[in-house]
């Protein structure tokens, strides 16, 4: 059967939990960013605020002067945070086959749910009302047959939407869609569509799949398909991480402590990026390493606190490769890992990997 694929998003979602919390704020436009959130960037606006011209992303001086008597918030991340999982739960609470791409948003897989008497859209509503009754909060579905055609349909009547694309009208969506809207196409590749003389999904159908190729090299097949609502991708449901890892592997095998220490240090400074980017803290660190006849050895420790910084996890790692290497035997790979990964507490961040 073909695929049966749901996307489902928060609406303005910062901005609607800021709402829900606060009755004072309700029906009024309401700014979620500043300080806190990186730069003193917009995080989000409510529907009301976006009239103003507000949008994600902007200077929150710039949101000021679009809309002086806004109501402005600072984001409460700890709480986004717990209404993502609830939500994020009861998607599972329907198939495994999720993937959430942001903390308000997932695409999932349900064709293995769709009965004569259960169709997608219905198991859409369902999952709308499950997330309203737990959160109070709306959302919009989009519902289709790939992950593309799901997303845009999402995005198509904000908010609380339940839209559906099917074969019957994505033809017409489609050839009228901005093609701005097209996956791929930011703001560059746009204005340069557009000096070419594409302006919709019609203007992209029209042209040949070598000429997209010439003009936009790889992407080129990807838009042919897309003006045609062909998606093959499939929903990834995400892993746990339970480590995060950096190895490398040397041209020439190395045996000088200095050298191979400092290599340690930019590994752990790479872990430790990682980490950060993803919220995490870890209270395992393995160091690893192949001597040149390809034996592999590992060596582990289990901290009693949790680490994430560069300086903690090279400490570690110094004891553990002083610990595991052989003055005599030159090595051709090392690598450092930090494992039973947590999140750290009210990081703007969920475990789940994007990667
Ligand atoms: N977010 C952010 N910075 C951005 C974009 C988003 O901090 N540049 C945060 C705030 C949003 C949340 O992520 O509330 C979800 O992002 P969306 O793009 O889904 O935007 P909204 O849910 O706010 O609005 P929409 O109704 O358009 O989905
Ligand atoms: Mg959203």
């Amino acid at each position: 059967m073909e695929r049966r694929i749901l996307h489902v998003d928060m609406d303005a979602f910062y901005a609607q939990i800021e709402q829900r919390d606060n009755p004072k704020l309700q029906g009024k436009p309401v700014i979620v960013g500043g300080k806190s959130s990186s730069r003193g960037v917009v995080a989000t606006a409510s529907y009301e605020a976006r009239k103003f011209g507000v949008h994600s992303a902007m200077p929150m001086s710039r949101a000021h002067q679009l809309c002086p008597d806004g109501y402005y918030v600072r984001p409460r991340f700890d709480v986004y945070r717990d209404e993502s999982e609830k939500i994020m739960a009861i998607f599972r609470s329907y198939t495994e086959h999720v993937q959430p791409v942001a903390f308000d948003e997932a695409y999932l897989d349900i064709t293995h749910l769709v009965r004569r008497d259960m169709p997608a859209s219905r198991i859409a509503a369902f999952i709308k009302r499950d997330i309203f009754e737990a959160t109070r909060l709306t959302c919009s579905a989009g519902v289709s047959y790939n992950k593309f055609l799901a997303k845009l349909s999402s995005g198509m009547n904000k908010p609380d939407g339940l839209t559906i694309i099917h074969h019957g009208n994505v033809h017409d969506i489609l050839m009228k869609l901005p093609i701005g809207a097209f996956p791929g196409v930011g703001r560059v590749t746009e204005e340069k569509m557009k000096q070419d003389g594409i302006h919709t999904g019609l203007d992209l159908y029209q042209l040949t799949e070598r000429e997209l190729i010439k003009r936009f090299g790889k992407r080129g097949p990807r838009l042919y398909d897309y003006a045609r609502g062909i998606d093959h991708s499939t929903v990834k449901a995400e892993r746990i991480r339970k480590s995060i890892g950096k190895e490398t592997t040397f041209a020439v095998d190395k045996n000088d402590d200095d050298e191979i220490l400092g290599i340690i240090r930019q590994l752990s400074q790479q872990v430790s990026d990682k980490l950060n980017r993803y919220g995490l803290t870890g209270d395992v660190v393995t160091v690893k390493m192949k001597e040149s006849d390809f034996r592999s050895t590992s060596r582990q420790l289990k901290l009693p606190y949790r680490v994430s910084d560069t300086t903690d996890i090279y400490n570690v790692c110094y004891d553990l490769y002083t610990a595991l290497k052989h003055p005599d035997r030159p090595i051709r790979l090392i690598g450092v890992t930090v494992g039973n990964l947590e999140e750290r507490q009210f990081m703007n961040m969920t475990i789940y990997d994007f990667i």
